[in-house]
């Protein structure tokens, strides 16, 4: 058992380090004998890759790292999450309720998102993924046409968090706010950043996220 620990660790830090150190090879190596070691995709991606990620954040903001680097290492995550995520196992298309989702204006960061729409989908959810740079008025104009129980932002930057705060008063403004759960989610949403945007959730991770729209799905029905 310990040997096994010990061996799905090395598996968790090379996945880190294919990603620090820009490889995509290793990474698609990596990946391979996470799954074989029956490592759960979900964990191999937070704890290898995203760690992985954080770490080249801190390199980008001592100035170790480039621009170049840092979307040189989203192309690596992004191959990595491409040999993991058809392994994530859920309950398959249930259509629990519908999420509507984007990442919001001014941000171009899709990964984190990304994770959150897999996860929701294998749960079960009917997703409908607005990408990134997604305005306040296409949040809105959204919300009125699918009517979905659930609408998901998330957000990369701390300049762009009263954007989601923009968002949630539009809502109110067209009288749609009563009618959806608001879930935010990205590095810099706190709790307190929840209360203050007035969301229903904010959430530390993807699967936090997730776990919280499975609750509201069985509230509803
Ligand atoms: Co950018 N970037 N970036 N970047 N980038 C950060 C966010 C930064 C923290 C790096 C740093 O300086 N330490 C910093 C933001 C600083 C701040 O505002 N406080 C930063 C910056 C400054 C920038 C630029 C401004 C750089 C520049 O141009 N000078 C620029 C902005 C462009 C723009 O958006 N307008 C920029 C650009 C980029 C790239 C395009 C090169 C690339 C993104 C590629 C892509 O997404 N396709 C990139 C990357 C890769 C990063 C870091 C290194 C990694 C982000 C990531 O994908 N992490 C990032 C460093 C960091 O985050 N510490 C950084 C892995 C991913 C799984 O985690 O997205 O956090 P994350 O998702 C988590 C949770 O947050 C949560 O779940 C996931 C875990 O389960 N979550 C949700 C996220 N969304 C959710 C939604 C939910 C629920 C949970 O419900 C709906």
């Amino acid at each position: 058992m310990k040997v096994r620990l010990t061996e799905q660790n090395e598996i968790l830090t090379k996945l880190q380090e294919s990603i620090v150190n820009l490889d995509i090879k290793s990474v698609h190596s990596a990946c391979q004998e996470a799954l074989a070691a029956n490592i759960p995709p979900v964990e191999a991606i937070e704890k290898g890759l995203s760690k992985g990620m954080r770490i080249v954040g801190q390199k980008f903001e001592s100035g170790e790292f480039f621009l170049s680097e840092l979307m040189m290492a989203g192309e690596v995550m992004k191959e990595g999450m491409k040999i993991l995520e058809p392994h994530i196992k859920g309950g398959g298309y249930r259509k629990l309720a519908k999420i509507v989702v984007g990442t919001v204006e001014g941000d171009l960061h899709d990964i984190g998102k990304n994770l959150f729409v897999s996860l929701a989908k294998a749960a079960g959810f009917e997703v409908v993924d607005l990408g990134v740079d997604v305005s306040t008025d296409q949040f809105k104009k959204c919300v009125a046409k699918e009517e979905p129980e659930i609408l998901g932002m998330s957000t990369l930057l701390t300049l762009t968090l009263p954007t989601v705060e923009g968002v949630v008063r539009a809502l109110e403004k067209a009288k749609l706010r009563n009618r959806v759960k608001v879930i935010v989610g990205g590095a810099p949403v706190t709790p307190q950043f929840g209360k203050k945007a007035k969301v229903d959730c904010a959430a530390e991770s993807a699967v936090e996220g997730v776990n919280r729209c499975l609750d509201w799905a069985k509230e509803l029905t």
